[in-house]
């Protein structure tokens, strides 16, 4: 398969107005009727060009006559009519496909059964023939039959119309969307599910039907679902005075889908992950996710759905959007600095390690290959982030007209991320060209921070320069345009007032500095003495920073900053620093230990039950593997989990008094409930138990720590606090984590995402021998390589998690992945592809790990069938 490129983008040649679909379901052989109202785009006349892969052609006619074999031509992927009429016409396709046979969970197949659809992005031409491109919008109608045993339901998008029984046991129904749509976002879905129902009253007063329909062994498990529906739809009125605009929503569950979820008109189709929650059988963070996968496929009506994508370069336009979207919700229903510091561990911990790698390219990507490999990390999330640079730069006020501008002038459209950009300048009445940068210049652009205090002048000066890797699309880069969120404390940790020239009301401890040269001075005057420097408060946008900060300065800013992502922030450096220092220790087969200081820093934070519970777990938790890897010239994943670990145990034995009574203090006297207080103490809680239950490396806990672990885990009422003492149990003492296992494998054997997690705290498991013992998971009657959660729960945990182990010397980790990845290829290539992710990275390693590694990406490449999603990344890897 061959590059395309963004700039070969050329209108379609016919647009469709109309599709009629009438579908016939058989697990082995569905047969598909389409008929097309086509009409020229175009003066020129073209050919019919139409995708089709990985079906039959039955029959093609035009304008209701059958057409010879000599008329039209089928070859790679393509449908070709060269001769049709200059007036608008209509094209039908007969097509056969196998869902049974679908493995690649993309188009039409099966999942425990029952049919379901995954377009996006270019899943429709694997159902019938189509211009499978999201600027070609069309009014579909589909007739959907089926067995009214084994299918009673019968579901596509938009409204139905007419249902009813035919002969032979069949059964059929019309649904008709009156919304023009992309091909991507079609859906279908049939097979034995139960219902369940709500409504929801907008706000002009339409009252909608909301359904949910899932497996009967699920019918118990849709009401945080629900619930999160109906806050996400009042949200985004109440906010981005967006309503709802059909009779009906509807969501199925599945257990079988490669992403999240999927945002198809009227008809969601979710992996099952984000739907099912009861408090025995999902965690906090489950419920979290549901709430925002929720809100996020909601939101996309709008962002997405009515304004969607001119071509699939454009993603960032719906995704990074709509991720910026669901990002503000969940901070709105939980806590705003918390969420603020997940999401930028996600972007630093791994975006940050995308950009810098052989997979790096911009939000909008200039080509692709295969563009299922672009559902990215860059593409969503820092894709939000440049939305929130906007945010930040205009103001919500002024935002929020960008928006409505935006869907003002576009509903209806398939549009580019140019034409987003332009709203927001409309509305803001200032140039943005500068800030498109973000759009076309891949890598993460590094600040250099100085600060330069004269007392003669009372003046502080503070100088930014910045930079940004070489990457792929351009070596040489211009420089970016960003806004850099400010504020100075004095010497006892008070805000100096920074913003004295903004209007009353506002924030005068917060300045909002606009980068845009290569190196910057800004001047603060009135300044009595040298101020600590409190820089890109909020992470307002996504970069490195290089500023040397004194211990002092750190520990002020931890104490005292108003803004509570930089007093995170502040811990985190300073952590980093410490680790990063007994790293070379190790290295150097010095003793590590820990600085008493950091100790007591952490001290400090776990003993100010002022603070938010769910931010101080935030605080004492040290930085990630990865982000401490990302500071290192060479990862040393050895080094980095040893010293990581020391620091572990060594906080849990000199804080253990302060501890337990946290520990203690933290016990919950109701039963279980999903809500953001009670989610954020059961975190903290368990943050101290693992803590209280982190072992020296070779070393045992005392039976007393251990049983405190074995009782949670036996007392608890729900998942989150069972499976957190679970898996502290686990990493701490292989026996009693082994009898824990069978315990709970026993309990949940029946529920496959609960066994999702027990096959994925084993893979994540520190202790030695898991490696072997995943292997010996993959033959587990529980798994499948054919299901996606179990791909990922076990291999994706082992591999992408457990560095240590993953990257252990005698390189088996990497020939494990290997084979994994080519036993999956020809099954799944998208989730094969994503499994790569790890072996990408083998620049940042030592060279025996980087032979290794290359060694596997070499012998995958030459598998005689390898995917081009595998082989698109593989290529660049190797590049
Ligand atoms: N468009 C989907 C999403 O919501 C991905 N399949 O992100
Ligand atoms: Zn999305």
């Amino acid at each position: 398969k061959k590059e395309t490129f963004l700039k070969d983008y050329q209108p379609p040649a016919y647009l469709v107005d109309r599709v009629d679909l009438r579908i016939e379901l058989d697990a082995q052989s569905t047969l598909v009727q389409s008929r097309l109202l086509c009409r020229p785009n175009q003066q020129t006349k073209k050919p019919l060009v139409l995708n089709g892969k990985r079906l039959e052609v039955v029959q093609v006619a035009l304008n209701g006559s059958v057409l010879t074999r000599n008329r039209f031509t089928f070859t790679d992927g393509l449908l070709t009519i060269a001769h049709v009429p200059a007036e608008p016409f209509e094209v039908a396709v007969t097509t056969r496909i196998n869902p049974a046979e679908n493995t690649a969970l993309e188009g039409l197949y099966l999942s425990s059964g029952n049919y379901c659809t995954q377009c996006e992005p270019e899943g429709f031409r694997t159902i019938t023939c189509f211009p499978d491109r999201p600027d070609v919008m069309s009014v579909f109608t589909t007739t959907v039959i089926g067995d009214k045993t084994s299918c009673p339901v019968l579901l596509a998008n938009g409204n139905l119309m007419a249902s009813g029984d035919l002969d032979d046991g069949r059964h059929y129904a019309t649904w008709h969307d009156p919304f023009p749509k992309p091909s991507y976002l079609f859906a279908l879905v049939a097979g034995d599910l139960v219902r369940i129902s709500d409504t929801f009253t907008t706000r002009s007063g339409r009252t909608v039907a909301l359904h949910i329909y899932v497996e009967a062994r699920n019918r118990d498990k849709c009401g945080h679902a629900m619930r999160s529906l109906k806050k996400a739809m009042r949200w985004d009125e109440e906010h981005f005075g967006r309503e709802y605009d059909l009779d009906l929503y509807m969501i199925v569950a599945v257990d079988d889908f490669n992403m999240g979820a999927m945002e198809n008109k009227g008809l969601n189709v979710f992996n099952s992950k984000y739907v099912l929650a009861l408090p025995e059988t999902a965690t906090d963070a489950d419920y979290e996710g549901i709430e925002a996968v929720i809100a996020h496929e909601y939101f996309h009506n709008w962002t997405g759905n009515r304004i969607t994508c001119r071509d699939w370069f454009q993603l960032s336009l719906k995704e990074g959007l709509t991720v910026f979207r669901d990002q503000e919700f969940t901070a709105d229903m939980s806590s705003r600095p918390v969420k603020r510091i997940e999401d930028v561990n996600i972007i630093r911990s791994l975006q940050f390690r995308e950009d810098s790698g052989p997979m790096a390219h911009p939000v909008r990507p200039p080509s692709f290959v295969e563009i299922n490999n672009f559902y990215t990390l860059t593409v969503y999330n820092k894709g939000a982030e440049v939305i929130r640079m906007l945010f930040t730069l205009l103001g919500a006020e002024t935002f929020r007209q960008g928006m409505d501008i935006y869907f003002d002038r576009h509903d209806g459209q398939a549009v580019t991320c140019d034409d987003f950009v332009a709203a927001m300048e409309t509305a803001w009445g200032k140039d943005l060209s500068q800030f498109k940068r973000w759009y076309s210049q891949a890598g993460t652009p590094e600040l250099t921070v100085t600060g330069h205090y004269s007392a003669a002048d009372q003046q502080f000066i503070l100088e930014i320069e910045q930079s940004c890797p070489p990457t792929r699309e351009s070596v040489v880069k211009e420089p970016f345009f960003m806004p850099i969120a400010i504020g100075l404390l004095d010497e006892n940790g008070n805000a100096l007032p920074v913003n004295t020239d903004a209007g009353t009301g506002t924030d005068t401890d917060t300045k909002m500095l606009i980068l845009s040269e290569q190196r910057q001075q800004y001047f603060f005057p009135n300044i009595t003495s040298k101020p600590t420097v409190s820089f890109l408060r909020n992470f307002s946008a996504p970069v490195k920073v290089h500023h040397a900060q004194s211990e002092e300065e750190l520990h002020r800013l931890m104490t005292h900053d108003t803004d509570p992502f930089n007093r995170w922030e502040a811990g985190q450096t300073l952590s980093l620093r410490h680790i990063l220092e007994q790293i070379a220790n190790f290295q150097h087969q010095q003793p590590i230990s820990i600085r008493h200081r950091l100790v007591r820093g952490l001290r400090d934070f776990l003993l100010d039950t002022d603070l938010d519970p769910a931010f101080t777990a935030m605080a004492v938790t040290l930085p990630t593997e990865n982000w401490i890897g990302q500071q290192m010239t060479i990862i040393d994943p050895v080094a980095i989990f040893s010293v990581r670990q020391q620091f572990r145990a060594q906080i849990g034995l000199q804080l253990r008094d302060e501890l337990l009574q946290r520990y203690h203090d933290l016990t919950g006297d109701i039963p279980y409930q999903y809500n953001a207080v009670e989610a954020a103490r059961r975190t903290l809680r368990n943050t101290c138990l693992a803590y209280l239950l982190a072992p020296e490396i070779g070393g045992r806990l005392t039976p007393e720590l251990l049983q405190l672990g074995t009782e949670q885990y036996q007392r608890s009422d729900n998942m989150t606090d069972s499976i957190a003492a679970l898996g502290c149990v686990v990493n701490a003492d292989a026996a009693a984590g082994a009898a824990l296992l069978a315990d709970f494998y026993t309990k949940w054997q029946h529920d496959p995402l609960v066994v999702d997690k027990w096959l994925a705290l084993q893979a994540g498991c520190s202790l030695p021998g898991t490696l072997e013992h995943v292997k010996n998971l993959t033959g587990h009657a529980s798994f499948s390589i054919k299901n996606p959660n179990k791909v990922r729960a076990l291999i994706a945990t082992f591999c992408a998690t457990n560095h240590n182990q993953f990257h252990a010397a005698d390189g088996h980790g990497y020939c494990f992945l290997g084979d994994q990845v080519i036993r999956l290829d020809p099954l799944n290539p998208q989730i094969a592809a994503r499994m790569l992710t790890p072996l990408t990275q083998w620049r940042r390693y030592d060279p025996t790990r980087q032979q290794m590694m290359c060694e596997q990406l070499e012998r995958i490449r030459r598998q005689p069938l390898v995917s081009d999603d595998v082989q698109e990344v593989v290529d660049r890897s190797l590049q």
